[in-house]
This record gives C-alpha cells, structure tokens and sequence, in this order.
C-alpha cells in the first residue's frame, strides 16, 4: 500500500486499552480507551492526547484528575520525563502550582528541576490534548512511554486508576 502523507502529522504511536479496566470505584472519565503520542513535524510539536470512555465533566466532582504520559527519552530504562494534564482543587493537597483554585493546570515534570507549566492543553469532552514542544522533554528522536491516570496525586499513595499500555512501554520515534 503507497501512503502518501500530506498533513502535518507525520507519525504516531497509538495504545488501544479496554474500558471497564480502571481500578475499581473509578469514574469512566479515567478508565483510558486510547492513547496517543504523534509528531507534528510541520509544527515541531509532539501532541500527547488520551480519550476516557467517558466524558470528562466540565465542573469535575473529584478533588484531583491526573493524565500523565511517563517518557523514557534517555538510556537505561526508566522515566525521565513526565506531560502531565491535571485538575487542582482545594481539596488536592500540595501538589499542585499556586494559584485559582480550581482550575486545569499542564506541566512536564523531569524529576530534577521545577516543573515547567504549559498552556497548550485542553481538556475536550472524552479527550486530553497537551502540546509539546519538543525541547521541553530534550528533542528526542524516539521514546518509550506509558500513559496513566489518576484521582489522587502520586505523593498520596493511592495508585494509579488506569494505565495504556497496561506493561510498559510503547515505542515513538519521529
Ligand atoms: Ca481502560
């Protein structure tokens, strides 16, 4: 098959994941049913979105939402960078960056210096999107990633609702 590619999406790695898997007592907005990292060459963009079987509500009930991409840019194997989409609230704890409360926050996380804020994310119906420059994680060529959710923040010891893939990792180059 020829494929002749004329967007600017140039390549994608895509993570199908079954719904009904979250952990149990979870909404459906984060039981997570695809993830995708792809490569918008004619922007120098990585766009990471995730689509929940459910709509995400607008005025969320929980005190905290978290959708996380964790990328493993750098040998040997383990996270150095994590796109993190989240919903702060006053009941989230400390994790999040002063400010309104409550309110959508994106930010990559690299484990050694201060978490760097993004506003190019969005929050659409079933759907997070977060747009990355790719200097942000280090401008890799390629990756492994795995994608998760979250209804407590990670420093609350309550585990992560659901994961895509389930065992790490899937592969992105560009
Ligand atoms: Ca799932």
């Amino acid at each position: 098959m020829l494929v002749l590619s004329s967007s600017v999406s140039a390549s994608s790695s895509v993570v199908s994941d079954p719904a009904g898997d979250a952990a149990p007592g979870s909404p459906a907005y984060v039981d997570i049913v695809h993830s995708k990292v792809t490569a918008q060459v004619g922007r120098d963009t990585l766009y990471f979105s995730m689509e929940l079987a459910q709509a995400i509500p607008a005025n969320p009930p929980d005190s905290f939402l978290g959708y996380n991409w964790f990328l493993d840019t750098i040998p040997p194997a383990g996270s150095d960078y994590v796109v993190v989409v989240r919903f702060c609230t006053e009941r989230t704890g400390a994790a999040c960056a002063p400010g309104p409360l409550p309110r959508w926050e994106g930010l990559v996380n690299d484990f050694v210096n201060p978490p760097r804020y993004f506003s190019s994310f969005k929050v659409d119906g079933a759907t997070v999107k977060a747009f990355i420059d790719p200097a942000l994680i280090g401008s890799p060529a390629s990756f492994e990633w795995q994608s998760l959710s979250r209804t407590r923040p990670a420093g609350s010891g309550v585990a992560p609702r659901d994961f895509a893939p389930n065992i790490c990792c899937a592969s992105f180059s560009r």
